[in-house]
């Protein structure tokens, strides 16, 4: 997402407090290790009919999501004029969409200067969405025009278009499955052929058993999709079979309060898997940062008799 500028931040509210949970699940341990998915249940989520099972089950309670914390690696500058929408990492670049009408763009930049490598604009009739490599060919998504663009890696040109129904929001591959999987505003996730576009499957993306919707920007790394939720700084680690979220890291902060003036929300985010880490930026910050997302540490006990 998306339409135009939005107030910061607007729905930071109820968003309930995560427990805790002892049994935190495995970090990404090294490159493309996949976090550990924890308990789902095989094909718990998958867009199946309603209504199916069999009304003499119980069913289990829903598992909680892991709570992590962000551990900021590196500060670097960022376009503030990029109303970023898609984000990548491949062999030392970034590849950034960017959206806005008649602004939307996809970029190679420099990560340590946030220098604009290459550009490319896109139709002014295309509001930039998504973003995900395929090889040597990025697919860009746009909002809602049911239109993907198929871009050359090497030096940016348009050599094919791929369409598609409903919006565009987010955009990744996924290697170990070679699928592409997508957002679309809601709480659902499409994995869709990586040459045709055909969408194969739906998965219903869930936290603690209700649906979570808005989910922005997508990056996998291993068996999960990570994904940013619009008008939140929170990102989500989902299991990419299930659809639970198995973990949940809150990002404020990142920006000062003056710099978070004339810009919009956090959106964006690419796995290094060389250093194990995730660049994420948002929608004309003049910053980008390096994170690791790291299990939280067990709250401190409540004081007793105080
Ligand atoms: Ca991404």
């Amino acid at each position: 997402m998306n339409g135009g500028l939005r107030p910061v931040r607007a729905a930071q509210s109820a968003f309930v407090a995560l427990a805790v949970v002892a049994a935190c699940a495995p970090m990404p341990g090294g490159a493309g290790q996949a976090p550990a998915s924890g308990t789902a249940l095989p094909g718990k989520g998958l867009s199946s009919p309603p209504g199916t099972s069999s009304a003499s089950e119980t069913p289990a309670p829903p598992a909680t999501a892991s709570r992590l914390k962000m551990q900021i690696v590196q500060r670097y500058p960022h376009d503030p004029h990029a109303f970023t929408q898609g984000l990548l990492w491949h062999e030392g670049y970034l590849y950034e969409s960017t959206g806005l009408y008649g602004h939307s763009s996809l970029r190679r930049v420099a990560l340590d200067t946030g220098q604009v490598l290459d550009l490319r604009p896109l139709d002014d009739q295309l509001f930039g969405e998504g973003l995900a490599r395929v090889g040597e060919r990025l697919i860009a998504l746009s909002w809602k025009a049911g239109l993907a663009t198929v871009f050359d890696l090497r030096d940016l040109a348009p050599i094919a278009e791929l369409s598609y129904q409903g919006e565009g929001w987010g955009l990744a591959y996924d290697p170990r499955t070679d699928r592409l999987v997508m957002s679309d505003g809601t709480s659902r996730l499409t994995f869709r052929d990586r040459h045709s576009f055909a969408p194969l499957q739906t998965v219903e993306v869930t936290l603690e058993g209700r649906p979570l919707a808005e989910l922005n920007e997508l990056e996998v790394v291993g068996d999960s999709v990570w994904a940013n939720l619009w008008q939140r700084e929170r990102i989500v680690r989902i299991d990419a079979s299930s659809g639970r979220v198995t973990g949940v890291v809150d990002l404020d902060g990142l920006l000062s309060a003056a710099e978070r003036r004339g810009t919009d929300v956090l959106n964006g985010i690419a796995y290094d898997h060389e250093k194990d880490l995730f660049y994420v930026t948002g929608k004309l910050w003049p910053a980008l940062f390096a994170v690791r997302f790291i299990p939280a540490e067990a709250l401190p006990a409540p004081p007793s008799g105080a």
